[in-house]
């Protein structure tokens, strides 16, 4: 299929907000979250409330404008309004710690951060620190918050509810989403308007066949590149209704919202997918008698996992493998058409190529690296000239994954090759983890890798000697499982200990993990 042609002049809010009221869908729901239904209508009034806030605040075009939302209304209210005004909407991570929030602070260069009341204590420590940052505008409860930052509900009651987008083009910078990687800092990985609607076509309307009566419900949040798609681009794309839940996705509150709003679209993460399945209670009645089709991402979803929830569920989970740096799902399975166990084949508009270290087409059934052109690919990492050139070659992207493909077409995931893990979908750098070990008293030093639990997916595994080896004891595992929790994103704890004499490293010292990784 032809790439997109989109006019020279071109903003994204205006194709996923605006449109819809020209068009006539302004009586349709477009978003349903704890606090009830808001119409494309309502929606793009308060994009355009939003938008002539930021702007009042002193925010101009180009400028970063850091989002820490939890999932509802406001999270596309302000991630349009900032597009619409020109300016860059850089959503990020809910999880994450104090010293994670001033770095992105600090590396973006926001001029306002605009901050769920529930997350302000993360942000409590650094905010005097951020050299850039002007203003915090709360969203939730007012009470909460210390009286120097603004609210989101006073600004958009008292601004213009009109607003003319700003003239952007297709290849502006409309918004980033930062990246973990193996060694250092998240990358920001810069994102154009053009990007939004390019996988909204290529994978929400000819993948999932989305449609405006479809209701859509992602249990990944709105700040990661799956979730944004899932969530807002492209049930906005064809105006159906996005349901938005707050709290965190536990197999209670996912099967909550599926029996509550009857969703026909659900987005999950495998671990998400094995622990609802793990109680026998739950299933299509219990859950979404609608559920036409379902999607996972993040991870490769065991085949076992497909195989039960379709019995379970009664609609099939596509598999797709996407990235921050691509923006969407670009290699998948499609209706009609699931191989449990592989990735399926690429999504039309998206070329991929295995290769060799020599940079050589590998053959069938022979495991390379996996590579990716397509239209949403972003256009670097934000000062981050190494990396980019590393990640980036032209058109082509390096995904640092290793794939095999079979004589049919379709390609089974072989792992990473670097050190990277993804746990419940979401990066892992084995470093980190490491580093937050190493700072406990009693660790002399650590080593993490990818340890595969009941369900077949993947959780950090911890290999620790002792300053003293005889403290070794299952209270002390735990310990420094408690201690990891305490100073990382809660997923990245290590789920098992192993105290050892010493680790496997090579002659110039380096750790060797693929010593410690099963098989
Ligand atoms: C891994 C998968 C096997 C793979 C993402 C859908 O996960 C997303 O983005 P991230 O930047 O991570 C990208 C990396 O995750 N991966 C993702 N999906 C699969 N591995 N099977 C899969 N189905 O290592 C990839 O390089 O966090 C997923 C849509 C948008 C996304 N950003």
């Amino acid at each position: 299929s032809p790439a997109l042609a989109l006019p020279r002049v071109y903003n994204a809010a205006g194709h996923f907000i605006d449109r819809h009221l020209a068009e006539g869908r302004g009586e349709r729901i477009a978003v349903i979250d704890h606090e009830g239904a808001v119409t494309y209508a309502e929606l793009a009034e308060r994009v355009n409330r939003a938008g002539n806030a930021l702007r009042g605040l002193g925010v101009r075009m180009e400028e970063r404008v850091l989002l820490c939302l939890l999932d509802g209304r406001d999270f596309p209210t302000v991630f349009f309004g900032a597009m619409k005004i020109g300016a860059v909407p850089v959503p990020v991570n809910t999880l994450l710690q104090p010293d994670d929030y001033a770095y992105l602070l600090e590396d973006s260069r926001a001029r306002v951060l605009v901050l769920s009341s529930p997350l302000s204590p993360k942000f409590a420590s650094i905010l005097e620190k951020a050299r850039f940052l002007e203003h915090v505008v709360l969203v939730g409860d007012a009470g909460a918050s210390p009286g120097r930052h603004a609210h989101l509900g006073e600004l958009l009651r008292a601004a213009e509810p009109t607003l003319a987008a700003a003239p952007t083009t297709p290849d502006d910078v409309a918004f980033w989403l930062y990246s973990s990687g193996s060694t250092g800092r998240p990358k920001g990985a810069v994102h154009l308007h053009s990007h939004l609607q390019q996988t909204a076509v290529l994978y929400g309307e000819r993948v999932l066949g989305i449609e405006p009566g479809d209701v859509v419900f992602s249990a990944a949040k709105s700040f990661f590149a799956y979730g944004l798609g899932n969530g807002i681009t492209f049930p906005f794309h064809v105006g159906a209704t996005a349901v938005y839940q707050p709290d965190r996705a536990t197999p209670d509150t996912v099967m909550r919202v599926l029996r509550e709003q009857r969703p026909t679209i659900f987005y999950g993460v495998p671990t998400l997918y094995a622990s609802i399945l793990a109680d026998p209670k739950n299933n299509r009645e219990t859950g979404s008698n609608r559920l036409r089709v379902c999607v996972s991402a993040g991870e490769a979803l065991p085949k076992e996992i497909g195989e039960t929830w379709f019995e379970r569920f009664g609609a099939h989970i596509l598999d797709g493998i996407g990235s921050t740096e691509m923006l969407h799902i670009f290699m998948s399975n499609r209706p009609g058409d699931v191989r449990y166990g592989t990735s399926g084949r690429p999504v039309a508009g998206y070329d991929v190529k295995l290769v060799d270290d020599a940079g050589e087409p590998v053959p069938d059934g022979e495991d390379g690296s996996l590579w990716v052109r397509g239209p949403s690919s972003c256009v670097s990492y934000w000062n981050q000239r190494q990396k980019s050139l590393d990640t980036f070659h032209g058109a082509w992207t390096r995904t640092g994954d290793r794939y095999v493909r079979d004589v049919e077409g379709y390609f089974t995931y072989a792992g990473r090759s670097d050190d990277m893990l993804k746990v419940s979908g979401i990066w892992v750098s084995p470093f980190e983890v490491e580093s937050a070990l190493t700072a406990h008293e009693a660790v002399l030093e650590a080593a993490v890798v990818g340890h595969t639990d009941e369900a077949k997916l993947v959780k950090p595994k911890a290999f620790v000697v002792l300053k003293r080896p005889d403290e070794a004891s299952p209270a002390l595992a735990d310990a420094l499982k408690d201690f990891v929790k305490g100073r990382l994103a809660p997923y990245k704890y290590p789920r098992w200990i192993e105290f050892v004499r010493e680790l496997p490293k090579t002659a110039t010292g380096k750790i060797q993990r693929f010593k410690l990784r099963e098989g």
